[in-house]
């Protein structure tokens, strides 16, 4: 008696673990991709990726209409904080990054500041052979002297 209560128990456990299994496809199906024609030219050259609560988490957009995305952008914070990443020479690897931040900055000197994406680190390999070239990081100017020359990572954050 107490051995049959006891498989069916693990019958019953074995049961919610292959529920559980067959149900997490269709939660992952939840998350979407769309596809849009954000600057209106009848292409769809943007990818809208969301999560299974819907909310939009990263986009890939064609800016050369090549029919690749070249230019990255992920939403770490909603939009407050953003990573956004760019593949110039269209070679699938990322060769510019640029992490921003949500606030305000002034874009012409002498005058007020302006709602704006402000750059906390960037970082870009411009003569496309893996190295960093070019690094800056919000409040620390010396930054650049440790990176330049360092290895530059090519593959897209997702
Ligand atoms: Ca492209
Ligand atoms: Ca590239
Ligand atoms: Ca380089």
């Amino acid at each position: 008696m107490f051995l049959k209560k006891c498989s069916q128990g693990i019958v019953f456990t074995l049961l919610s673990f292959a529920v559980i299994l067959w149900m997490t496809p269709f939660a992952l199906a939840a998350s979407r991709v769309e596809s849009v024609d954000q600057d209106g030219d009848g292409k769809k050259e943007t990818q809208k990726f969301y999560n299974d609560k819907d909310t939009l988490v990263r986009t890939a957009k064609d800016t050369n209409g090549d029919g690749k995305p070249d230019q990255f952008t992920k939403f770490l914070k909603g939009r407050n904080l953003i990573l956004r990443e760019f593949d110039a020479n269209g070679d699938g690897k990322i060769d510019k990054r640029k992490l921003m931040e949500w606030g305000s900055r002034r874009l012409v000197p002498g005058q007020s500041e302006i709602p704006s994406y402000v750059p906390l680190q960037t970082e870009e390999d411009s003569n496309y052979d893996g190295k960093i070239d070019a690094y800056t990081e919000k409040g620390n100017k010396d930054a650049a002297k440790t990176k330049i020359g360092q290895p530059f990572n090519t593959r897209i954050s997702t």
